[in-house]
């Protein structure tokens, strides 16, 4: 049996779970579930022996975790793993001819950069290693599954594609927002992954099949491939640990799945064998609705934004040396924080998408374009316009662009079109095609018209979808060419009316040497888009050019009730606008997690204002901002680790600043201060800062760090004898364990005060008794000074007012 010959079916039937099972049999709470390949194989093959049994057409190996970081542990290859473990399957399945091998492929388990640490090439290897061992262990395809993050899972897929033959399933997990916890729409991955040549793409783990049914429904507006469920039989209970759903009531609500044309059905977390025997009758019952082939869209996406282009769409075009002398200084200073500025000016300004240009005859463009595109991605979210001639330089920033970017550009010559297009396809790009050949830039609508018709047909030749085609009709200057503007305005009718194609065209070059020049850029902007341009690539920092593309998508219907229009020229955004050209502020960097110029503003802060002030009225507000995006869902963990790292460099210029200066003397130890963030808890700033005014107010810390178990706080306190210990909390989740850690250093009957600190906690909740719900702290501190004044309390000294 093959994959394809597999999808003739009206449905597939996968398995389900494979971690719940095999704790099920005995696998520790802890241990990587891949060990037992080794160490009780037998397991393994019930399992899987089970699925078959109960009617999947795909069975998984158990490799999900089989990558080089989280085997480390278990001491051996990421070949002799897979090899185990597809052995394993093969032998549990021997008598079913016809059932699939999936080699299962998990995250990394690290975050990839710039949230993370790991290194999109050395994620790569990573994943590369893992398929490779796949392919000589004799899978039948890979599921690459329970991802959250577009660009890891894209990582993770060119890995397949460029390692092996074998169809790829790619499924990522999904929160009750619709999107995964690092903040990526189901548009955007569908978007992504089928550009990407994803043979299914699915959703996996995280919620029921109720749950994750508008999921799979959004899947369906942007991709024709086949969709994957395989929903988690509900949630866990938190003390039995028993799943929600039974399943008869799993095996019923997959029924919606089925009659929503899901293609490939199963189970996660907490589903069985039953659950996938139930699934396959209940399924069989259903009368599967022929495949209907979506209305065609021309979409384009970051990882965590998609923008349809359904009405015009101004892409940015500021990042771009031509003409700009800081900006051209920037480059060959490699300061990506200046790039990154004009990247967040545009994005405030309204851009919908940004053109990237880094190119400058002197530098070394494809380091440049690597330096820039990962924070880049890290401090906005608007889907990217790679633009360059390099095929070298394209390729690099494609391959780490989390999202599916548009190419500036592909030309009618021969040398661009056959080595641009295959990258556009390759990658599931769009593209730009800029209407000049051989020959040069053609001087009627109708030359430029046949290099556009050219251009589309080579690109489908290659597979390259029409709708991912964009037309550059090439906008010529007015004072050199009378009939400039005409040409380039005939030529995007025809290419609009004839070609049905969307249309791209630089609109600021019409004005080249002519004074006030954004009355003629508006002017020519308004005629173009009356005759079908739909991404126009201009100076979103332009009030007039801005102003045409509002009154444009006003006066055509497409800004509903006139909100855009109100929101962008009434009250705040009025002044948001006014301020385009003003310094950077400490909470914007924080936010925008730009840690050189954060450090640069605190740095001039701290020459005017006291470090306490800088953190108090900047610092903090700032990271309450973060916060209040995260809540409300506007920003996602990436971009609020971002924030944190960027409060961290500025929190060192501070460090130094207070120590350098020292608010206070410090000649000895006036006590000993143990500090700790509570057990679950990783939120350390604050205590951080609690430690440096501590230390220079003369105190001696100890500091455990974050995440501290309640008994290694109390062994601490008793083996070093400190007088004071401090504990921090940031969430309501891990209060308890401060309560915990409070009441373990009481009954130890240790002689030490606790306090206790975190913006989760009041004074009230802090020091009333466990019994009556609190946490029994000594003392609660409100900020880092409280602090100071409880050690000055309890070690004995004069605390001022
Ligand atoms: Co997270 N986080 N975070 N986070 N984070 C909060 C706390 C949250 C309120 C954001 C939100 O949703 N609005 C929310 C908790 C919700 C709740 O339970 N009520 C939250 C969440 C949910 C999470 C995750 C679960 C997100 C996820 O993974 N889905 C995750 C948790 C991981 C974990 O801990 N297991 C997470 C992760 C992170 C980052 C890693 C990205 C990062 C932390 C980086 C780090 O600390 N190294 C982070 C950040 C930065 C925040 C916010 C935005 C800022 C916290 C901060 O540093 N504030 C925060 C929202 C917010 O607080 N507005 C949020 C600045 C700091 C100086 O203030 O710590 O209060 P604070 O310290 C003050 C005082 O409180 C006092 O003095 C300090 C100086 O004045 N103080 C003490 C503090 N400790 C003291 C101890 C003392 C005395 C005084 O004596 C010992």
């Amino acid at each position: 049996m093959t994959f394809s010959r597999l999808c003739e079916k009206n449905y597939i039937l996968f398995d389900g779970a494979m971690g719940t099972e095999l704790q099920k049999r005995g696998l520790k709470a802890g241990e990587p579930p891949e060990s037992l390949n080794f160490t009780a194989p037998e397991k393994v093959r019930e399992v899987i022996r089970a699925y078959a049994e109960s009617g999947s057409d795909i069975v998984t190996a158990n490799t999900f975790g089989a990558n080089r970081y989280k085997l480390s542990e278990t001491g051996k290859t990421v070949g002799e793993t897979v090899s185990r473990a597809l052995e394993a399957a093969r032998e549990a399945v021997g008598d079913f001819p016809d059932i699939l091998i999936a080699q299962d492929v998990g995250p990394a388990g690290r975050l990839l950069r710039p949230a993370g640490t790991l290194g999109f090439d050395e994620a790569y290897e990573m994943f590369a290693e893992q398929i490779k061992a796949g392919v000589n262990g004799g899978a039948d395809l890979f599921v690459l599954q329970t991802f959250s993050d577009l660009l890891e899972l894209k990582c993770a897929l060119l890995a397949v594609k460029e390692n092996s033959r074998l169809p790829a399933i790619c499924s990522m997990t999904f929160e009750a927002n619709g999107r995964t916890f690092t903040g990526c729409p189901a548009s955007a991955f569908a978007l992504t992954a089928s550009g990407l040549g994803a043979d299914v793409i699915g959703v996996n783990c995280s919620l029921d099949p109720r749950e994750l049914l508008p999921v799979v429904r959004e899947f369906r507006k942007y991709t024709d491939l086949p969709i994957m469920a395989k929903p988690n039989a509900g949630l866990p209970d938190p003390v039995t640990g028993a799943y929600g759903l039974s399943a008869e009531d799993f095996a019923a609500d997959m029924r919606e799945h089925a009659s929503a044309g899901v293609k490939i059905l199963g189970g996660c977390c907490g589903t069985s064998p039953e659950y996938i025997r139930l699934l396959k009758e209940t399924v069989d019952s259903v009368n599967y609705p022929e495949f209907t082939e979506r209305k065609k869209i021309s979409a384009v996406c970051s990882g965590v934004k998609t923008v349809v282009i359904d009405r015009p769409r101004v892409v940015g075009e500021r990042i771009n040396p031509t003409g700009k002398r800081a900006f051209k200084e920037a480059l060959k200073n490699s300061d990506v924080d200046y790039i990154l500025g004009r990247a967040l000016e545009q994005v405030k300004a309204g851009a919908d998408i940004l053109d990237v240009n880094v190119g400058l005859p002197e530098t070394d463009e494809k380091a440049m374009m690597l330096r820039v595109i990962e924070p880049l991605q890290g401090v906005c979210d608007l889907p990217l316009q790679i633009d360059g001639t390099d095929p070298d330089v394209i390729e690099a920033a494609l391959r780490r662009c989390g999202g599916k970017p548009i190419v500036n550009s592909v030309n009618g010559k021969e040398e661009s079109l056959s080595s641009v297009l295959p990258l556009v396809k390759k990658y599931g790009a769009a593209v730009i095609g800029l209407t000049l050949d051989e020959k040069g830039v053609p001087e009627t609508a109708e030359e430029r018209f046949e290099i556009a018709k050219y251009i589309l047909d080579r690109a489908l030749s290659l597979g390259i979808r029409k709708e991912d085609v964009f037309i550059d009709c090439l906008t010529l200057t007015v004072s050199t060419e009378a009939g400039a503007a005409v040409t380039a305005l005939n030529a995007v009718k025809m290419v609009k009316d004839r070609l049905g194609l969307k249309t791209a065209l630089g609109v600021s070059n019409v004005s080249f040497g002519l004074p006030e020049r954004d009355v003629i850029n508006a002017a020519f902007l308004t005629a173009a888009l009356n005759g079908g341009l739909d991404l126009p690539i201009i100076n979103p920092n332009s009030p007039a050019v801005m102003g045409a593309v509002r009154a444009y998508n006003l006066l055509n219907g497409y800004d509903k009730n006139a909100a855009e229009y109100i929101s962008a020229y009434s009250g705040k955004a009025a002044e948001t606008a006014a301020s385009g050209n003003k310094e950077l502020t400490l909470s914007e960097a924080v936010l925008n997690g730009m840690k050189k110029d954060g450090a640069l503003i605190t740095a001039r802060l701290l020459e005017n204002i006291p470090a306490m002030d800088v953190i108090d009225g900047h610092l903090i507000p700032a990271l309450d901002k973060a916060g209040d995006g995260f809540e409300s869902g506007l920003i996602f963990l990436p971009q609020l680790i971002l924030s944190a790292e960027t409060a961290g460099a500025c929190f060192d210029v501070i460090k130094k600043k207070i120590n350098s200066k020292g608010e206070r003397a410090a000649p000895k130890s006036k006590g000993k201060i143990i500090l700790a963030t509570v057990k679950g808890d990783i939120h350390d700033i604050g205590k951080n800062i609690v430690k440096v005014l501590l230390e220079n107010y003369g105190y001696e810390i100890i500091d455990l760090g974050k995440d501290v178990p309640p008994e290694t706080a109390a062994d601490a306190a008793a083996s070093t004898g400190a007088g004071l210990v401090g504990l921090s909390a940031l969430m309501t989740t891990t209060t308890p364990a401060m309560a915990e850690t409070v009441a373990l250093i009481k009954e130890r009957g240790l002689r030490c005060a606790v306090m206790v600190g975190g913006a989760v906690l009041n004074a009230d909740y802090a020091l009333s008794s466990p019994s009556s719900g609190g946490i029994g702290a000594d003392y609660y501190a409100k900020d880092a000074k409280g602090a100071v004044d409880i050690a000055k309390k309890v070690f004995g000294e004069k605390v001022e007012k």
